[in-house]
């Protein structure tokens, strides 16, 4: 059967929706791929998976929350959706209105919002107003402007995001045939912990899965406010998708910690670059610097002897790299200048 997207996939988990409201780029159905490299790099026995959500149409995670927001918004007949973002919610915001013809504003902190997200943004057609301000402003502000007008608000404080975004955790249990022992992703406005960790709850609830993993979520250490316990007032990150200081989804990700026995930590920029490395070098997937916190958390965990042993633990690779060409160039080593003249290239080839 084709995949049609997480609507047609799981619409008896969601709220339900008229089929011509449905505003789709068949999205989910991402790889979870084993990671025998990271597994072989660490002491201990563990079965580590990426859940690769960077293979979703516009990118990242975001799609799966904006074909039911978006979806809702077309049937409650909106004209017109708005989003405070980092980049990405922006990005699979613009394309979804495209798609359903509304008009779409972001407001975007100003440069702090990767390159390919702002191009996404503008190429799909959304205004995208930058501020001269963090991110935490611009939800401010778009909370104080869908209160006094009707343009429907689609970050995660939007009920049908979560439940768009939930449907990630089935598709890993599907896959598993079970929850894994723990799950870990990272963590800014901390909507998508508490999408996951509803996803296991409902999933056991309906007897598809028996037990319901560990919460591990991952904060930059410059932007920890949960781990910290109080709003952070200049969050500082190269992660910028999670560059959040007051999270909107604070006390669900609290939650979803506690009820689940699991924790919420820090690492640090540095493991986080680390960890992106790694990913790309070892396992052949390229993922958003703020996603690779997941992986640099599990690292962090492992060193620890965190984890029991043979353990299966799911990271969630939140976005694309190509999210962010400019990091990544940072990272990686200069092209090499070469003539046009085989035995010049033969001995930069060692051959
Ligand atoms: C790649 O786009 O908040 O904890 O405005 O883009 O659910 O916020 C993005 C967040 C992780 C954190 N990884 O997820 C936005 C935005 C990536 C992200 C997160 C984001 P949440």
């Amino acid at each position: 059967m084709r995949w049609k997207g997480i609507i047609s996939q799981y619409g008896e988990y969601l709220p339900t929706l008229a089929s011509e409201a449905i505003v789709t780029l068949h999205e989910g159905n991402t790889p979870l791929l084993r990671a025998r490299q990271l597994e072989a790099h660490l002491s201990q026995a563990l079965r580590i998976y990426l859940k690769c959500e960077g293979s979703n149409p516009t990118g990242s995670f975001k799609d799966r929350g904006m074909t039911v927001a978006v979806s809702k918004a077309v049937e409650e007949g909106s004209k017109a959706v708005i989003c405070a973002s980092t980049g990405n919610t922006a990005a699979s915001a613009a394309a979804y209105a495209a798609r359903a013809g509304l008009k779409c504003y972001v407001l975007v902190p100003k440069g702090n919002v990767a390159l390919g997200k702002l191009a996404q943004a503008t190429m799909h057609g959304a205004k995208v107003l930058q501020i001269e301000g963090l991110f935490d402003e611009a939800l401010e502000l778009v909370l104080q402007i869908t209160e006094a007008h009707k343009i429907t608000l689609v970050n995660s404080l939007n009920p049908f995001r979560i439940e768009g975004q939930k449907t990630a955790a089935f598709e890993v249990c599907d896959e598993l045939e079970d929850a894994p022992d723990y799950h870990a992703l990272p963590v800014g406005n901390a909507g998508n912990i508490t999408a996951y960790w509803k996803g296991y709850k409902e999933y056991r609830e309906r007897g598809v899965i028996e037990r319901l993993p560990k919460m591990l979520g991952f904060q930059a250490e410059g932007a920890a406010p949960i781990v910290r316990g109080q709003i952070v007032r200049n969050p500082e990150t190269v992660a910028t998708a999670i560059k959040i200081g007051n999270p909107a989804s604070w006390q669900a990700a609290v939650a979803a910690r506690d009820e689940s026995g699991g924790l919420i930590d820090a690492v640090s920029d540095q493991e986080i670059l680390r960890a992106y490395s790694m990913l790309a070098e070892l396992e052949g997937v390229f993922c958003e610097p703020a996603s690779a916190a997941s992986v640099a958390g599990l690292l962090k965990l492992a060193k620890n002897g965190y984890f029991a042993s043979k353990a299966t633990v799911v990271c969630t690779l939140t976005g694309h790299g190509l999210k962010d060409p400019e990091r990544a160039m940072d990272c990686a080593p200069e092209p090499i200048q070469v003539p046009a003249e085989m035995r010049s290239i033969l001995a930069e080839m060692g051959i």
